[in-house]
């Protein structure tokens, strides 16, 4: 809702090449209690006029020397770039109504005027103004809160990395695309070993050190169009795209030396070194859609653990590295 007192501060502009009528308007706009009227007798400063100080409504005469109101108009027109010119006419010559109405002008009046409609239709059209100002202010604070919203869904907060949410509309994504291209990916199902302790000896604080540190490393380890997520809490599920079965394992391998490799400290403390174990899935060789994906880089994850931890396991192929 507009209130009267925001309609009364609103910005405006006379524009008049005889100062007789500058001096009127201004007037009846002071007594009516508008605060805040400028003026200008060359029609020639308008523009600039008005891009510095964006006005809500600009009085217009028409007939000027050099520059008449049309030609205002125009100029005005490039500046509000959404096309709305917050112009009155006020002309002694009735026959250019239409024409001011045509060209975007959003209401005209003839001179001689009477006080009490033009205040009126001064009001009306700063109303309106006013209004439409602040659904474009609202409209884009709705866009904005509705962009925040979809990055927080599919974000996990403590990492920072994509969440369980997104994986789950991601991977069907990249692995019809990977069937079309006839490529493959890899899915690595990483799990931190023993992570309970660290929480247990060093508290649950320095566990969130430890999971936003390999996060932020295991970002750093994938190529930009490959994918990091927090699966669950210390689990992590990497998909990376166009890569061969045996790039995948490498790759698992380094990010085990790459997270054994992390000195991390709370309160100048040593946390100790983190191993991880890491169960490795490709499309299409071992699962053709997402369940199977995960449900067989699961199964390589579980195996790692039970060979001891500290290790990669390729499903099928269970090919085991200890670090
Ligand atoms: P394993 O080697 O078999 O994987 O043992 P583990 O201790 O790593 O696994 P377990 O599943 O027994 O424990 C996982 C722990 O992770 C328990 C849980 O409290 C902790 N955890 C889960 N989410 C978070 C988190 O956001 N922050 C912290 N600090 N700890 C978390
Ligand atoms: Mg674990
Ligand atoms: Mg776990």
């Amino acid at each position: 809702m507009i209130t009267s007192p925001a309609i009364l501060k609103a910005n405006i502009l006379i524009v008049d090449d005889k100062i007789a009528n500058i001096d009127l308007l201004q007037h009846m706009l002071q007594s009516a209690g508008y605060t805040s009227v400028a003026s200008t007798s060359d029609p020639f400063e308008v523009c600039n006029l008005h891009r510095a100080n964006q006005y809500d409504l600009i009085l217009l005469d028409l007939q000027m020397p050099g520059m008449d109101g049309f030609q205002v108009m125009e100029g005005l027109k490039e500046i509000e770039l959404e096309g709305y010119l917050p112009v009155l006419v006020i002309t002694g010559q009735p026959e250019h109504k239409l024409r001011a109405l045509q060209l975007g002008a959003k209401d005209v009046i003839s001179r001689p005027f009477e006080k009490f409609e033009i205040l009126a239709r001064i009001y009306n059209m700063l109303e309106i103004r006013l209004l439409n100002r602040e659904a474009r202010n609202q409209s884009k604070t709705l866009e904005q809160l509705v962009q925040d919203l979809q990055k927080q869904i599919i974000t996990d907060p403590l990492t920072n990395l994509f969440n369980r949410r997104f994986l789950q509309e991601y991977l069907p994504r990249e692995i019809a695309k990977a069937r079309r291209n006839a490529g493959s990916l890899a899915v690595l199902m990483i799990d931190l070993d023993f992570f309970k302790k660290i929480n247990d000896i060093f508290g649950h604080e320095a566990g969130d050190v430890v999971l936003k540190n390999v996060a932020t490393l295991l970002k750093d380890c994938i190529r930009e169009s490959d994918v990091a997520c927090r699966y669950g809490g210390e689990e992590f599920v990497l998909v990376l795209s166009e890569i061969s079965p045996g790039g995948a394992k490498k790759k698992a391998e380094s990010i085990q030396s790459a997270v054994m490799g992390l000195a991390l400290t709370i309160r100048q403390k040593p946390l100790g070194r983190v191993s991880t174990s890491i169960g490795v899935a490709i499309y299409p060789d071992h699962g053709a859609d997402m369940d199977l994906l995960l449900r067989a880089a699961d199964e390589a994850l579980y195996e790692a653990k039970e060979n001891g931890r500290n290790c990669v396991v390729v499903s099928e192929a269970r090919n085991i590295r200890h670090g």
